[in-house]
């Protein structure tokens, strides 16, 4: 399916692994609080839908999105998670402040993802405007949350299986 018709909350529920017994940290970026806040809830409801236990699952917020990386890092290293979820919205404003943004928040997490001993869930969205991003956190083209989780998901079976 072309990218630009691909809805982020459709996927096959039988491909996905059961959570039970997994746990799963989240780090959610403040800025852009209505969209990331959508975000985390997509995300949340579908951990929980595949049997992640409420409380296996880590919640913590940092300022912007640059945090992220330092935060992910953070709750690899002090807590005891099968997998992270960074989630942030970028939205492009007059300054090239957008680009630097997403280059280091991107290549932060990319690194950590390749380094880390468990998966790095990329759930940053980079936006020209704020309706892209609405369209993006349950709107018309779905939550990219609710994506994220499932990667997540399927990033630690991965693991467990090799
Ligand atoms: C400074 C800034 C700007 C202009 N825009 C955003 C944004 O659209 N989304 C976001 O998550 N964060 C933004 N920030 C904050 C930076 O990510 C970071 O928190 C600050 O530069 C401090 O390191």
């Amino acid at each position: 399916m072309a990218s630009a018709l691909h809805n982020l909350s459709s996927y096959d529920p039988a491909t996905v692994p059961d959570g039970n017994g997994w746990q799963i940290g989240i780090v959610v970026s403040e800025w852009n609080e209505e969209v990331t806040g959508a975000l985390l809830e997509g995300a949340y409801n579908t951990l929980l839908k595949h049997g992640v236990d409420k409380d296996d699952i880590i919640v913590k917020t940092v300022p912007g999105s640059f945090e992220l990386v330092y935060g992910s890092a953070a709750m690899i290293e002090d807590t005891a998670v099968d997998a992270v979820i960074a989630i942030g919205c970028v939205i492009r404003g007059d300054t090239p402040h957008f680009d630097y943004i997403c280059q280091g928040t991107t290549q932060g997490l990319a690194e950590l993802n390749r380094q880390a001993e468990v998966p790095v869930i990329y759930g940053l969205l980079t936006c020209n405007t704020m309706q892209q991003a609405l369209d993006r956190c349950g709107g018309a083209l779905g939550n990219k949350g609710d994506e994220c989780a499932v990667t997540a998901l399927k990033m630690i079976q991965f693991r467990q299986d090799l």
